[in-house]
């Protein structure tokens, strides 16, 4: 038989052994079954039978077998690497991009890890062939921020059937729970009623006509930013949606909705609401061309969300009234839930992400933290 380097052994992943799955070593054998032993055993001894041992060699194989004996007891994970596959939506906002920063720094190679990211460039079809990939490479981890909510039975239930754990991280999805074994990500909705609640708050009595630029289509943060600011806006017979169109989260995106809506609705409109930051970029330049003044000296209340870094410059200079934030720092936490499982521990279903809001200079708010250099010299992204 082929000599096993016993200072090599070959990797297990322990996630193999916890699913019952057969750990496998790199050239596929299954580890662990007796003919491995045996064929090493068989092939020092088959000698005996022509009587050719002599004493001193007979004492240093058995030196060997115990050696291989003992090493069999403890094998050695030389590099041992989780392998996590990342489903990420894309590359389409300054969001995106420091969430995908975040999940290469937590899941380093240091860490154990090897991170299998694919970016599938907000395309839905495309983020489904991803995971269809990761489940065919049978990762140990599967990590899906989805692209649409709906739509994801059918391959859940594929990674399901391959014992292959999977993480719904940032959005939700409209599938039961049981088809997906955590939940690591930000309630959209909470953050649509704290942009309400703080119009509310900031406006007093006066009449809002509201332009709403929202997120990708299907998107759970966008129809959770949606609903929840809608249900906010239901309580004010004095607000007026005049038009909510999708942007697709991106500045060009927010460029040209604004850009129409000016056509349609100039002179109309007080209040302007992005679904994220890069939207609100794109509103901006439009609004700067055509003449339109906006933030704390303006005449358009500006409503943004994300709160990245250039969100919340553009609120420390008021030109973002309120910047709704909605956390994309969540590697750790999906990361603690991995190794949870990993130790077959228990874990949480369900890991919320906390968000808060920032609000220009000037504005005093219960919903929202006033901006200063200071609290944007602190932030992480
Ligand atoms: C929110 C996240 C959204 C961000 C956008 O949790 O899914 O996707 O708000 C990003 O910037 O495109
Ligand atoms: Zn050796």
């Amino acid at each position: 038989g082929d000599h096993r380097d016993l200072h090599s052994f070959p990797t297990r992943r322990s996630s193999d052994l916890k699913n019952g799955r057969k750990a496998e070593t790199a050239n596929g054998s299954v580890l662990n079954e007796k003919p491995m032993a045996g064929a090493t055993c068989k092939s020092i001894f088959s000698k005996r039978k022509r009587g050719i041992i002599t004493m001193k060699k007979k004492l240093a194989v058995m030196a060997l077998a115990a050696a291989t004996l003992s090493m069999m007891a403890m094998p050695v994970y030389a590099d041992d690497l989780v392998t996590v596959g990342y489903a990420q939506v894309g590359h389409e906002s300054d969001w995106r991009t420091a969430n995908t920063q975040n999940y290469q720094d937590v899941f380093s190679e240091d860490a154990g890890y090897s991170l299998d990211l694919v970016d599938c460039d907000n395309d839905n079809a495309a983020q489904l062939e991803a995971v269809r990939t990761f489940i065919s490479k049978d990762m140990d981890y599967i990590v899906i921020a989805p692209i649409q909510s709906a739509g994801w039975d059918t391959v859940l239930q594929e990674a399901q059937d391959a014992g292959i754990p999977v993480i719904i991280a940032d959005r939700e999805i409209e599938a039961s729970d049981d088809l997906y074994d955590a939940w690591v990500g930000t309630n959209t909705t909470n953050e649509g009623i704290t942009a309400g609640n703080w119009l509310a708050e900031y406006l007093g009595d006066k009449d809002a006509n509201i332009l709403v630029i929202e997120g990708s289509v299907g998107a759970s943060a966008a129809l959770g930013r949606t609903e929840g600011f809608n249900q906010v806006a239901g309580e004010h017979d004095n607000w007026k949606i005049l038009d909510s169109q999708s942007g697709d989260f991106t500045q060009a995106g927010g460029q040209e909705v604004m850009e129409s809506f000016i056509k349609s609705y100039e002179g109309q409109f007080n209040v302007v609401i992005c679904q994220n930051d890069n939207e609100a970029y794109g509103a901006m330049d439009a609004m700067d061309a055509a003449g339109i003044t906006y933030g704390v000296d303006g005449d358009v209340t500006l409503i943004s969300f994300d709160a990245t870094h250039d969100g919340l410059q553009y609120t420390l200079d008021g030109k973002i009234n309120c910047d709704v934030e909605c956390n994309p720092i969540q590697a750790e936490v999906v990361k603690g839930v991995i190794e949870k499982m990993q130790a077959g521990e228990e874990f949480e279903k369900t890991t919320l992400v906390e968000d808060q809001a920032f609000v220009a200079p000037g504005i005093e708010s219960e919903y929202a933290t006033t901006m200063t250099d200071e609290v944007l010299a602190g932030r992480a992204y």
